[in-house]
């Protein structure tokens, strides 16, 4: 595992001359080719130049400003392969537009993502509405190429762009008396049609939330991009939270709300099964869920010849830099 975490969003002229150590390893990182900022030149506006076969989306201008100075590489997965953005896009968990993997790229175009903002509440010095551009403002777009592990056994290799939640918390002022930050997806029927009926198990809208000490970790990103152009709606546009130590049903999409508050909150899939989904949702091999063993993934994308299946890593291969946070509970209780 290599991994270098920057203290915060801003620049520091040491970071820059470390992207040298990455060159080595550029050709191992399999289906994508990375060039650009790690070859020592300066960054390309456009996704398709970095992420060959990615189509550039229309972006916003505040964001295709921020792509020009965004520090690639940030953090690497040590020679694991990029999964392909055909299959990041298009394989997806987003129940709000139905509860079937395809259904999120088909149906999620109409959830109108311009212009977002968000709400910041709760025991916060500086509450208020938000637009998004507001809300980065002063940090730098990082691309950081982390592994999703999804609750359910299948996991992928994500380049994303954002930037720390760190940022944005310590931009709120939080009180002491903030314990848990909780957050809130868009909650709108008519362009989430998934919300209507049919998968009506879910008490919308989707919750999720991360104790104050797991919110600041400087691996606990805010995105805003991947695979170097804007979050694909169904990916969660234009903003959603990325724990990588965690199962991906805590990386929650389409944020519109983001609270601070003194109890840990409800979150949606605790709620709805709390023997199968925890709080924590921490990725452990040797936590099983009731009806499955975690103790290994099926990498995507498969092919005929290769289910690509491969051994979950405690804390999705991040242990050495979270386990801190969990020194004193017990990961098969508190699950
Ligand atoms: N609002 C919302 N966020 C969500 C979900 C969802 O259904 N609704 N699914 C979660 C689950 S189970 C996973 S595995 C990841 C999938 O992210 P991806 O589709 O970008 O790979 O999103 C998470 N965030
Ligand atoms: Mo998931």
């Amino acid at each position: 595992m290599l991994i270098k975490i920057p203290a915060s969003g801003e620049c520091r002229e040491s970071e820059v001359t470390t992207e040298a150590a990455y060159l080595s390893r550029r050709q191992i990182l399999g289906g994508v080719m990375l060039s650009g900022a790690a070859a020592g030149l300066p960054a390309l506006a456009k996704a398709s130049e970095r992420y060959p076969g990615v189509t550039s989306a229309p972006a916003p201008k505040w964001f295709a400003d921020k792509l020009a100075s965004a520090r690639w590489q940030a953090v690497v997965p040590d020679g694991e392969a990029i999964t392909p953005f055909a299959d990041a896009s298009q394989y997806n968990n987003f129940y709000e537009f139905g509860p079937n993997k395809g259904d999120p790229a088909r149906h999620a175009s109409t959830l109108k993502v311009e212009p977002w903002s968000v709400l910041i509440d709760g025991e916060v010095d500086q509450p208020g509405r938000y637009a998004l551009e507001e809300l980065c403002s002063e940090s730098r777009l990082q691309e950081r190429i982390y592994r999703l592990r999804c609750v359910e056994a299948w996991s992928m290799v994500i380049p994303w762009l954002g930037f720390p939640l760190a940022d944005l918390i310590r931009k709120a002022q939080p009180h002491s008396s903030a314990k848990f930050i909780r957050f809130e997806t868009a909650y709108r029927s008519e362009e989430m049609r998934g919300t209507r009926s049919g998968f009506g198990l879910i008490d919308w809208p989707y919750i999720e939330g991360l104790r104050m000490d797991e919110a600041m970790h400087p691996l606990t990103l805010l995105a805003v991009g991947m695979y170097g152009r804007t979050l694909p709606n169904q990916n969660g546009a234009p903003l959603r939270l990325v724990v990588p130590w965690k199962y991906g049903f805590k990386s929650i999409k389409s944020i519109v709300r983001i609270s601070f508050v003194r109890e840990q909150p409800i979150t949606t899939w605790q709620s709805m099964a709390p023997q199968e989904y925890g709080f924590y949702a921490n990725v452990n091999p040797k936590v099983s869920h009731p009806r499955w063993s975690q103790a290994r993934e099926r990498r995507l994308p498969g092919s005929l010849f290769s289910t690509n299946l491969r051994d979950t890593q405690l804390f999705n291969g991040y242990a050495e830099q979270v386990a801190g946070l969990y020194s004193s509970m017990d990961l098969s209780k508190d699950y």
